[in-house]
This record gives structure tokens, sequence and C-alpha cells, in this order.
């Protein structure tokens, strides 16, 4: 049996539970009232008062808030705190319009750092381990986050930040790294990296915490063969907190929500009505105990299934699957909807590395997709029949997954660039 970190919320009976997310969520209605004149404007506009709000089962009457109210209301005006009382912010990595803005009291802080503690330790960490975080430290949330959680937990935490690749595998093996944090995309660069130099007997990992970005259960099974660890998946995003808002345990069939912090609906990204649990829609997040930023039914744009059927693992809190794209860069591509996950599990399916890019052109008013997919250095011979054959067989099986045919291209083994971060999977040409 696993050892639990805060045992008694995360293994809360669920009655308790939705007692406790009911009080805490009318203290926040009234929190953001009280002290978001945007917000408070906002429910007024759709004729909701205080008083409409009486338990958690009004939550559905709320207006939603979208990354479009952060952009307008940038950089404090959803802060529900003096800026006397807050003691950080963190950033989105965002390119495009103005970036996401959260502000963290001393409070908030230690709650988050309690939701990536737990992370850890559904991950096995204890006090023996040795956590190296290479996620950004800085305003992405990634290094701080896992950072705060590995020092609740007592683990000896090495933070590494994201790069420099050599440096981050002497530490690994001269330290005796036991918890790795990063995106997976940079996990299986390091994969690669520590194959390449030969030192995969030297290191001591036993498991990793990814998240950040969309990764499929192939990669995950790349990562977990190549390093010899478990590989956890870890979700969050900067609106609410950062990583932390849930995680994956041993059984991995899911991510746990830390339903005490955050209350999860999902519904229909068209019509906005709330689906019931097991149906795939966007993801809506309620922050029900975040004093500084608190957002009440934020719409996330990522599309997941919730699952509140009993885990093996013992906890009570309900679990999201691994987003499945986003409602909003979901690619259409011929009319058909594609989510680069759907193309990376063929990749691996066919024994490919998840090194690739989707490349997307509008050619005579129609859309031309090439994947460019890393040849394995093994196959790398230059043989062009071969090359081609492999091409085809490969443009074939993402045919038959998506119904559209694309363009695939092998390139050179490491020509694709690698990310320290998210990694760029999509270049859309036709939006410019
Ligand atoms: O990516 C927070 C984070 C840091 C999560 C470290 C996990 C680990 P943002 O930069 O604000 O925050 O991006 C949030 O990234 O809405 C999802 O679309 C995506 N995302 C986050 N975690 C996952 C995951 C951080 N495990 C956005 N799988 C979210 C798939 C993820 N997508």
């Amino acid at each position: 049996m696993e050892r639990y970190f805060q045992e008694e919320i995360e293994c809360m009976n669920r009655d308790k539970l939705k007692e406790l997310q009911n009080e805490r969520f009318l203290k926040q209605v009234r929190n953001v009232w009280d002290n978001v004149p945007y917000y408070k404007k906002k429910m007024k506009d759709i004729g909701l008062s205080l008083d409409d709000i009486k338990s958690i089962d009004d939550l559905h009457k709320l207006p939603f808030v979208t990354k479009d109210d952060l952009r307008e209301t940038y950089p404090y005006g959803l802060f529900a705190r003096p800026i006397k009382d807050c003691v950080r912010i963190h950033s989105t990595s965002g390119t495009t319009g103005r970036r996401v803005v959260a502000g963290y009291t001393q409070h908030d802080i230690d709650l988050w750092n309690d939701c990536t503690s737990r992370a850890l330790v559904a991950a096995g960490a204890t006090k023996d381990d040795v956590v190296q975080v290479c996620y950004g430290y800085g305003l992405f949330t990634g290094g701080a986050g896992l950072d705060g959680g590995s020092h609740k937990v007592g683990c000896l935490t090495i933070p590494m930040s994201s790069g420099n690749t050599s440096r981050q595998l002497q530490f690994m093996t001269d330290l005796g790294t036991t918890i790795i944090c990063c995106t997976p995309s940079y996990a299986a660069y390091l994969a690669e990296s520590i194959h390449e130099a030969g030192i995969r007997d030297k290191i001591k990992l036993k498991a990793g915490i990814f998240g950040a970005e969309a990764w499929s259960e192939g990669m995950r099974e790349t990562i977990e063969d190549m390093l010899g660890i478990k590989a956890h998946d870890i979700y969050g995003l900067t609106e609410l907190s950062g990583p932390g808002v849930s995680y994956e345990c041993n059984a991995q069939k899911g991510m746990h929500i830390n339903e005490d912090h955050f209350i999860a609906e999902v519904v229909d990204p068209e019509t906005l009505e709330p689906l019931p649990v097991g149906s795939k829609g966007e993801l809506v997040f309620t922050s029900i105990t975040k004093e500084a930023f608190p957002l009440l039914r934020y719409r996330t744009k990522d599309i997941c299934v919730l699952n509140d059927e009993p885990c093996s693992c013992g906890r009570t809190h309900i679990r999201m699957s691994k987003p499945m794209g986003r409602s909003d860069d979901m690619l259409i591509i011929k009319g058909v909807n594609v989510f680069p996950s759907q193309i990376e599990s063929v990749l691996i399916e066919q024994g490919y590395q998840p090194n690739y890019q989707i490349v997307v052109d509008r050619v005579k008013n129609s859309d031309v997709c090439e994947v460019r997919v890393e040849m394995p250095s093994e196959e790398f011979t230059g043989e062009l029949t071969k090359l081609n054959r492999m091409e085809k067989g490969l443009s074939d099986a993402i045919k038959n997954m998506l119904g559209i045919k694309v363009k695939v291209r092998l390139v050179a083994p490491r020509s694709i660039e690698r990310s320290e971060g998210k990694a760029k999977r999509v270049i859309d040409n036709r939006k410019i």
C-alpha cells in the first residue's frame, strides 16, 4: 500500500468531501463578489445576486471565465487581494496577446505546494529521494511548483531548471537522482542522451513526473523502457496555480483531481451545457481555496473525460483522462479534426520515436499536411527505396487512423529541434 500524503483529505468519504467543497465554494463566491468588481459585474449582467448562490448545486448558474476575461483585466483586474498581501506572480508562456498574470498569497503558495507534494508522494517519493526538477524556473509554474512539493515531502531537491543537458546528466549520475520532473518531450530527449552517453547503468532513477504538454501512452512506454522508471502524468495550468491540479497514482489510469481545492466540470464546448461524468467535453475548473487569484468556472479548453469509479490506489478523488487535445488548438485538416497526439500514437505504434513535426499549408484552396519524422539511427542508411517504403508505410498508417492522406517525410536522426520545455509540434502556415 502506498503511503499517502494528507491521507485524510485524499481518501475522504465523498459526502464529507462535498460538505467541504460546499463550504469552501460559498466562501469563494463571496470572496469574488466582495473583492473583484469585474466578476461582480459579470454576475449582475446575467441577473445573478449573491443570494442566488445557496450551495454547490448552484455552481452552473455562474458565468464562465475565459482567457479573454483574463486579457481584458490584465494585469491585476481579477486579483481578490491587494498587492500588499501577494507574495508572487507567475505567468503563461503564451506567445500571442497579453500574457496571463496569476497572483499568489503565501497561503496560496502553501496550498499549491500541498497539491504538488501529493503528486510526488503518489509517484513514490519519500524523504529518502533525490528529486531533480528540470522544469523551467521563473515565470513558468513548472519549476517552482514541483520544487515546493519536493521540499514539502522532505526530498533532497535539485533545482536544475531546464536546459544544459550534459549538466543534467552529470548531476543525475553524481548526485544519485531518483525522481525527475520535466516535460515528457524533454524526458524523451534525456533518455536518448543517456543511451548515447552509455550511462544507463549509472543512473538511479525510479520515477518521473511529466506534464505541461500532451503525451501519448506510447510515449509513456518508450520513456519507461528507456529509463527503467515509472512515468507519472501531472496536469495543471498557470491560471489555477500551476502543476498539481491533478496527478497520477501508481495505477496510471487517469489523474486524481485535488477536489478539495478545485471543483471540476465537463461542458459541451459548443453549447456550454454541463455534461454527465464519463462524457467527453471541455474541462472547467472552479478554484475554491485560492485567495489572490480565484477563478470560478474557468474554461481550460482542454478536452477530457472524468471518471468517478473507485481507484485501486484507494484515493477517492475523481480522475480526469489525459487531455485529448484542446478545443481551440485542434487542427482541422481537409475538414477532419486532428489532434497531434493521434499522429504521435501512430508513430509510436510503428516503432518510431516521438520526434516529429506537423506542418500544415494551404495550396490551391486545399489543405496539405506534412508530417516530418526522424528516421531511427539504425535505419538511416541513405537507401532510397527503403526510405520511400518506410514513408509510405507511415503515411498509410496515419491515413488509417485519421482518414486523410498526409505526406510523411523521414528526416535525419536528431534533425528536429529538441525542446527543453514544451515541444512545438505543429507549424500551421495557413493562419499566416
Ligand atoms: O503547463 C503547468 C504545468 C507545469 C503542468 C508542469 C504540469 C507540469 P501552462 O503553461 O499555463 O501551465 O499550460 C497549461 O498545458 O491547459 C494543457 O493544455 C497543457 N497541459 C498541462 N499539463 C498537461 C498534461 C502548465 N499533463 C496547459 N497533459 C493546459 C496534457 C497538459 N496537457
